[in-house]
């Protein structure tokens, strides 16, 4: 009697459990208006809020991580100001969904097992996580921006991330998102980002003024139907190769089937139809769209067409920092019809709705990102359709604000750097007659051995000295893109593959050229690095934004050296 209710009641417990599981990091369906992510304010100078990462086995296999607060909502948007504290309270609830590696020990004993300190156990595995606030200028500490060795265990309870926002970073859009050594990609792609805004954008481009804005957070996934034929809508493409990545090759056409599926605010636009997402806004409306591409390998190339005709789009920040950050001009707007972003990358730019019953979408193009990269190629993300009763987004910038002073440092391209250091991405095949053998990816300085990063090393790739300003030359050896970012600040781009640009702001991340084997030399970005901020004192990462190529190795220390005081 008592064994049979014991069964009876597993029975009962078990689909329960498995459909709370199926639950844990619920998506919308591919077509579905694209939502908007819960906005979280500060209130009095502080933000505080308490957040779970989960991650789900999907009952076709897929992957899913999210970012919940304690209600259910997922990947909430913080929205803070200058000078603010927050106060980020992080519960790991991710599970083992492999088994073996990164299960919790003694589990078999009913037992907790101990915990551990997660700002010094550095434990790379399947349920390690931590968090890194992409862009922000943070002191490399734990609790704060320190992904080298902080590692939250699922039984280490929840930790507290607690910084305050600086007080000169530049308003615009930054991202947070894991960055455990060799789990970042399947974090990621699984749906662990999300947006984080410092306010004031207005005060730095008056431009915005008084606009509503939307912020669009691209992720990629695995492919959900991966071997379905193109559309027949498509040209017929030459047959599609793998990459050393073991996703689709870039075939140089501009269609067939992409690496991964891309999703917008989670509304999945998958491969072979891409049913878009869909936006409303009213007939000529203006808005300030806040675009992230927190894919792990996926290229955007972003554009607004009406009626197949390409739209000029007001761009006012790049990676968080205002188009006009070197000038005094309260209302630079940089017009194009198209906008690049790698991964990582962030765009903020001023759309005008269409005109009532005038059809509008929003793309990517095609990227090429080299023989050895992934096919990037054309398709929709969502429908922007103009109506008079279309609701407002639920942001909308202030109407009047005063300008923000001028940055306390002189402008980073009137700054003569003290030296100049070479680097490399490179990749090499680990059975050199075997073309599809595993890729081991490199970043190196120049004149070293290329190793793949191993962050139990512990040894810093490059000193530098806290006040110093360098150029860096990030070379690309390899038939693919890289995206070059570094941790803890932002860098002025000189010169691109050879040719000198002049921005008038900043960047964190920033795409270097593929070589094609044809030049006489190898493509490179040049890059002016402030270390000058006290506050980045210490030892973090630059790498490669393409996640699979970051935990395969493409990584390295960079230690910031206190500067020796004056006897
Ligand atoms: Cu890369």
């Amino acid at each position: 009697m008592l064994i049979l209710s014991v069964i009876a009641f597993a029975a009962w417990l078990a689909p329960l459990a498995v459909a709370r599981a199926a639950d844990a990091c619920p998506r919308p369906e591919p077509g579905s208006a694209v939502p908007e992510a819960r906005d979280l304010r500060s209130s009095a100078g502080v933000l505080q809020l308490d957040l779970s990462v989960h991650n789900v086995k999907e009952p076709d296999g897929s992957v899913r991580y999210c970012y919940l607060l304690e209600d259910g909502t997922p990947s909430p948007t913080l929205r803070v100001h200058q000078g603010d504290l927050l106060i980020l309270k992080l519960r790991n609830a991710l599970v083992d969904l492999e088994g073996g590696a990164g299960a919790p020990a003694g589990h078999d004993h009913g037992l907790a097992p101990p915990a551990t300190d997660p700002c010094s156990s550095g434990a790379m595995n399947a349920t390690a996580t931590n968090l890194h606030f992409h862009g922000l200028t943070l002191p490399p500490l734990c609790h704060q921006d320190e992904v080298i060795k902080t590692s939250i265990q699922p039984q280490d309870g929840p930790f507290e991330y607690r910084f305050r926002i600086p007080a000169d970073e530049p308003p615009g859009l930054y991202w947070y998102h894991p960055h455990i050594h060799g789990f970042s990609s399947v974090q990621v792609q699984g749906g662990a980002s999300g947006a984080l805004i410092v306010e004031g954008l207005e005060r730095a481009n008056r431009a915005v003024l008084g606009l509503p804005e939307r912020v669009l957070v691209i992720r990629d996934q695995a492919l959900l139907n991966p071997d379905a034929p193109p559309s027949k809508s498509e040209p017929v493409v030459p047959k599609m190769l793998i990459d050393r990545d073991g996703d689709a090759a870039n075939n140089g056409t501009g269609f067939g089937k992409p690496a991964k599926d891309l999703s917008v605010n989670f509304v999945p636009v998958p491969y072979p139809d891409y049913p878009p997402a869909a936006l409303r806004l009213r007939p000529g409306e203006r808005q300030l769209w806040r675009v992230l591409n927190a894919s792990g390998v996926t290229y955007l190339n972003l554009a607004l067409l009406f009626q197949r005709v390409p739209q000029r789009l007001g761009i006012v920040a790049i990676d968080g920092v205002p188009v006009n950050r070197a000038s005094t001009d309260a209302a630079t707007i940089q017009w194009s019809e198209h906008i690049g972003v790698p991964p990582g990358g962030r765009v903020e730019f001023i759309v005008t709705g269409p005109p009532a019953g005038v059809p509008g979408l929003l793309v990517t193009r095609t990227v090429d990102t080299g023989q050895g990269g992934e096919n990037d190629p054309n398709r929709a993300l969502a429908t922007v359709t103009a109506t008079a009763d279309a609701p407002e987004p639920a942001a909308q910038l202030p109407a009047s604000a005063a300008p923000l002073p001028p940055p306390g440092r002189p402008w980073l391209g009137s700054v003569t750097p003290v030296r100049v250091r070479r680097l490399y991405f490179s990749e090499k095949l680990s059975d050199p007659a075997n073309p599809n053998s595993a890729t081991a990816f490199f970043i190196t300085v120049d004149g070293e051995q290329p190793v793949a990063f191993d962050p139990s090393a512990g040894v810093p790739n490059i000193v530098v000295q806290q006040g110093d300003v360098e150029d860096w030359i990030i070379e690309n050896r390899s038939a693919e893109l890289h995206a070059f970012h570094i941790h803890q600040l932002h860098f002025l781009l000189l010169d691109w593959s050879g040719v000198p640009v002049d921005e008038p702001f900043l960047r964190d991340t920033v795409n270097v050229p593929y070589f094609n084997g044809r030049t006489l030399q190898y493509p490179s970005v040049r890059l002016r690095m402030d270390f000058r901020d006290p506050a980045i004192v210490g030892t973090f990462l630059y790498h490669c934004h393409l996640l699979e190529h970051e935990d395969g190795g493409m990584m390295g220390l960079v230690r910031v050296a206190p500067k020796a005081r004056a006897p």
